[in-house]
């Protein structure tokens, strides 16, 4: 891939000054609008990536930006350790949009997801009567929450993990897509078990979809052993699969939600659990907090951005737009193809990596062609477009998407 002087200076300086935790794809970013965004040398992209899931309303979405400005030049901060004017409306206005008792406001995925743990753990000792310091939450093979020490506690994964340690204890991992592996191990150690916690589509696992039926079996088999069902619904929810939450396809009601990215438009850092009084009411003043959680600005712009899903009909969008991606990509043909799969507009193509050109050389090639996605894994490319995608924007992808499979070099003419 060329990349231009200008674009060049911006990667060396972040090599340069930046901690070497990310290793992005050679494009410099410096403008988006809706499903676009532009480089630094006015190169226009399709944004197929949608920060990770975070973008559903589309970039820079102008009620969700004037909604910021107009917040920032009125209050943006005051701790919790004061009241203002914009979280109870925020609080009532989400809960009532999301079905629960409470919210409790976060910032990052991560810190929704402990705070779902300490849920967890708080509910355990005071309303199942688990022996202090005894509880167990259950988690999934391939699962991805986020990087704090706890939640790296929990990953099967060695690049999350390792040289990390000592890890926190309190955990059973269990293969994900099987419920039986969960009914052994509440009918092993329920008494102790206070919460099963799972992503209801893995993300960062390739988008690996369960079958049919598992998210209610697993549900099921929770209330029998009185155990609280979590889901991480952070990248997810909030329209991403073609429901409010990916949990609705099969009409679950989790104890315990987490959401982020997608509650700011990828505006700001906002996340948030939601859950019953039982539940939420099991932490007390001082016991649990953020400086910056539930501030003005994320307040006015979490109702803005939830406003902008309800009005615009992402979540539906998500829905039909997600099946005419699927049925389309399944017809490409290409020795690189092997399969796709997915729910709303979260999806993944399945390569078969040919001599040396792998996912990540595809995704050079879409960038070329104007189209940004990311591989995960070495076989795997994740396809998230913001909601906002029209059926036309969309063929016009899809068509990019096909030329670049049905067009890379084989292995053997290399
Ligand atoms: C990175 C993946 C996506 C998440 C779920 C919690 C969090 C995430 C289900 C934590 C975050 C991100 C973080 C990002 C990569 C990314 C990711 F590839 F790793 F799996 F989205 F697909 N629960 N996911 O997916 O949220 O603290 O980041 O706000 O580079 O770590 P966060």
């Amino acid at each position: 891939m060329k990349i231009s002087p200008n674009a060049q200076r911006f990667i060396d300086q972040e090599a340069r000054y930046g901690a070497h935790n990310y290793h992005p794809l050679p494009v410099v970013l410096q403008r988006g609008e809706g499903v676009f965004v532009w480089d630094v040398d006015g190169k226009r992209y399709y944004d197929f990536l949608s920060a990770y899931s975070a973008v559903n309303q589309g970039h820079c979405h102008p009620k969700i930006v004037a909604a910021l400005c107009d917040q920032a030049h009125r209050l943006c901060l005051t701790s919790r350790a004061f009241y203002n004017d914009c979280l109870g409306p925020y609080e009532e206005m989400a809960t009532k949009f999301f079905g629960y008792d409470k919210l409790l406001p976060m910032n990052s995925g991560a810190e929704a997801v402990e705070t779902a743990l300490k849920l967890a753990r708080r509910w355990g000792y005071i309303h199942k009567g688990i022996p202090q310091d005894e509880a167990i939450i259950v988690t999934c093979e391939g699962n991805f929450h986020g990087r704090t020490i706890t939640i790296v506690s929990i990953s099967t994964d060695p690049d999350s993990y390792s040289q990390y340690g000592p890890f926190t204890p309190g955990f059973v991992t269990i293969p994900y897509n099987d419920s039986e592996a969960l009914r052994r191990v509440l009918e092993q150690k329920g008494d102790k078990v206070a919460a099963f916690l799972l992503e209801p589509i893995q993300g960062e696992a390739g988008v690996y979809v369960p079958d049919d039926g598992y998210l209610k079996k697993c549900y099921d088999i929770c209330k029998e052993h009185n155990v609280l069902f979590i889901a991480d619904e952070v990248q997810t929810g909030i329209g991403r699969t073609g429901r409010l939450f990916a949990s609705d396809h099969e009409g679950i009601r989790p104890d315990i939600i987490t959401i982020g990215k997608a509650l700011s438009g990828g505006v700001l850092p906002i996340s948030a659990v939601l859950a019953d009084d039982e539940i939420m009411l099991t932490i007390k003043p001082g016991e649990h907090g953020s400086t910056f959680g539930g501030f003005p600005l994320a307040a006015k712009v979490a109702v803005a951005a939830l406003n902008v899903i309800k009005d615009e009909h992402l979540t539906e969008n998500a829905e039909k737009l997600g099946k005419i991606f699927r049925e389309e990509i399944a017809r490409i043909n290409s020795p690189f193809f092997k399969s796709v799969r997915g729910k709303g507009l979260l999806n993944a193509i399945i390569t078969e990596p040919q001599g040396d050109i792998e996912a990540w050389d595809i995704c050079i090639a879409l960038a070329e062609k104007g189209l940004l996605a990311k591989p995960t894994h070495r076989h795997i490319i994740r396809f998230a477009p913001p909601l906002v995608i029209t059926e036309e924007q969309l063929r016009e992808a899809i068509a990019i998407i096909k030329e670049v499979f049905e067009s890379m070099p084989y292995a053997d003419n290399q």
